[in-house]
């Protein structure tokens, strides 16, 4: 038998594994939602959310090698290793050419992983549909700042 505690952190991580593979309209309490259609209207309230293709189209790459879309309602400090696909590690890394912040909190996009380089910091509830040529497609993290 499980005991209440055990019962409770199956649940929490039945529901942790459950928002990697779940599409927008099922994960409002995961941190992360992958697969995002297009248009700002598809962030969920709440999250950060990232387009490969300005005006906030989802890009579908060859070899499933990246996500076509993403958001989160936490810091990403490495957008490289959001999940593993068939090839490895799979993100959203140097792609993104447009942003969505859905939260209340000014957030700051860096080129590196873990905050690094050059940074872009957007306000509460901005939407970018372009992306200033020095951050475009070299988007590595994201932080709530
Ligand atoms: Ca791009």
């Amino acid at each position: 038998m499980f005991s209440k505690t055990k019962l409770a952190k199956f649940g929490l991580s039945a529901a942790v594994a459950a928002g990697l593979v779940l599409t927008l309209s099922t994960s409002a309490n995961a941190a992360s939602v992958y697969d995002i259609s297009h248009g700002e209207g598809s962030c969920p309230n709440g999250y950060v959310c990232l387009w490969p293709e300005a005006n906030f189209i989802a890009h579908h790459f060859a070899l499933e090698s990246k996500y076509s879309a993403f958001g989160s309602n936490q810091n990403v400090g490495d957008m490289g290793k959001l999940g593993r696909g068939p090839a490895g590690d799979k993100g959203m890394q140097d792609v993104t050419s447009s942003v969505v912040n859905k939260t209340g909190s000014s957030i700051c996009f860096y080129e590196h992983n873990w905050y690094g380089g050059a940074e872009f910091k957007i306000g509460p509830h901005e939407q970018w549909p372009y992306l200033p040529n020095w951050i475009n497609d070299k988007i590595s993290s994201f932080k709530y700042c």
